[in-house]
Formats: structure tokens, sequence, C-alpha cells
């Protein structure tokens, strides 16, 4: 990594990292890639942006970028590195890594930072392991209204059962922090989504009372919600809409076989 030296008041010189050109490969409407967008505004990164449309075939260059074909990637140089990062939880923890802040403690600092790198990292795990899947399940799995009712409880459950416990001591952010971690950056998104897409058409609503139930979890979610880095790109409208005209297609292009195969 390529350093200059900034001079402490202490008067001892500690690296801190050039400023690198960043290009993001993205779409505001993934999930994934706004996790990348949040860590750039947290760490205060400028950056470039190439919306890439996901409605249709990918064109060749991208496939240069990106051989998966997917969003987000992420081309990061500073004079001495010049490389494309994929997949969006190694392109934030790179991005958290590389630019030490609040998100996380660099794990050298202390055996207390480490292990508090431990606890974003099975607070995250948790989230996408125990959790995560249950929302989509319930978007794309229940054929009818009471089906959907069904697997949206078991969403809240999981959420009481798993990342309740996990956010005691939130303030409002993960472990105590005032800032947004690097947890907040991993979850923001799908938390927002959660809210967000609870209309009847995507997510049922009754998703949203039992959860507003839990103290912790439902203090950390404000926080999280409405938070300027996690709503900076997001057009709640427009990606709703998106998301009921996507549904409503895929419905008519696979008819009752698409609803039940995630049963
Ligand atoms: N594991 C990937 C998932 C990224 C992903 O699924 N991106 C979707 C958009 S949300 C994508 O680009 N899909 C390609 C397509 O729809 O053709 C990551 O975390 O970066």
């Amino acid at each position: 990594m390529a350093t200059t030296a900034t001079t402490t008041l202490a008067g001892a010189a500690t690296p801190t990292p050039a400023i690198p050109k960043l290009t993001l490969y993205t779409n505001h409407g993934c999930p994934w890639a706004h996790r990348v967008h949040i860590a750039l505004r947290e760490l205060g990164l400028s950056y470039d942006e190439v919306i890439i449309d996901l409605d249709r075939p990918r064109e060749e260059w991208f496939y240069k970028i990106n051989p998966r074909g997917i969003v987000p990637a992420m081309r990061y140089s500073n004079g001495q590195i010049d490389e494309v990062i994929t997949e969006s939880a190694i392109i934030a923890q790179f991005l958290a890594d590389a630019h030490p802040s609040h998100l996380v403690p660099a794990s050298n600092d202390s055996p207390a930072a480490a292990l508090f790198r431990v606890r974003i990292n099975f607070f995250v795990d948790t989230y996408f392991t125990r959790v995560n899947p249950l929302m989509w399940a319930c978007i794309l799995g229940a054929p009818d209204k009471q089906k959907r009712e069904e697997k949206a409880a078991d969403f809240a459950k999981a959420v009481e059962k798993d990342i309740e416990p996990l956010l005691s001591d939130a303030a409002p952010y993960f472990g105590g922090s005032e800032k947004l971690t690097l947890a907040e950056v991993q979850i923001a998104s799908f938390i927002l989504r959660v809210f967000d897409f609870a209309d009847d058409i995507i997510f049922p609503k009754s998703v949203v009372e039992p959860l507003r139930q839990l103290p912790n979890f439902s203090k950390w979610a404000a926080a999280c919600t409405s938070h300027e880095s996690v709503l900076y790109i997001w057009d709640k409208e427009v990606r709703v809409q998106r998301v009921r005209d996507r549904l409503e297609m895929a419905k008519k292009i696979a008819g009752k076989k698409y609803a039940g195969q995630y049963e």
C-alpha cells in the first residue's frame, strides 16, 4: 500500500493511505452493491460510479472487469496498486482495512480489537445465515397470503432469537458504537429493504409490528435506516416499484411453478 506520512500532535509520523482513484461498478437496486456505497461514504472516499443495467445481458467489456458478470465490482488504483476487487463483503472489508477508521479497529490494535472484529463477523454471519434467507423465502417462495404471513412471522422470530441478543449493547450501532461499524456496512441495506418493502405486495406488512416490539433491534434498525450513508443512494419509491415490476414479470414467466419453487 502506498503511504504518505502524517505528523501527529505528539510528533510521531504515522502512515496514512494514499488517496486512491476508485471506480465502482454498481446498481442502486442491489443490496450487495449498496454495502460498498455505505463503506465509501463512511470513509469519505470519493469515487466514480458506472451503473450496470441488470435488466440486459452484460456487455463483453464488463466481463473483463468481473468475469462473474455481477455487481458490485470496484477498481482501486493509487499509483502502486491497480486492482479490481469483487464481492461486496470483500470490497467492504478491504476498504475498511485499507483506510483505518471508526468502522472497525485493526486486528493488531489490541486483543480487544481482534475480539471486536470477531463479534462483528459473528453478527454479520448470523444475519446472513439464519435471518436473511428467510426474507427471500418469504418474498419469492410463498404462493398465497397466508403462507407469506407465516414466513414473515418466521423471519421476525429469527430476528428475535438470533439478532436481538447480539444488540444488547448497541448505542445505537453495533457493540456500543456511536458511529456506523463494519457490521452496519454489511447489513443495513438489507434492514432498509425489510421495512421499505413491507407493503403487502413485496413483503407482508405484518412483519413490522413484531420487529418494533424488540427493544434492541428496533432501536438499532431505526438508527441504521435513517443514517445518511445508508440513504444517500436510496430512492424508496423507485426501488419499490422496480421490485414489484420484477416480481410481476417473474410470476408471469414461470406461473405456478415459480411461486412454489422455494418452498
Ligand atoms: N455475492 C455477491 C452478490 C452480488 C449480486 O448478487 N449482485 C446481483 C445484483 S443484486 C447481480 O449483479 N446480478 C446479476 C444479474 O442480475 O444478472 C456480492 O456480495 O457481491
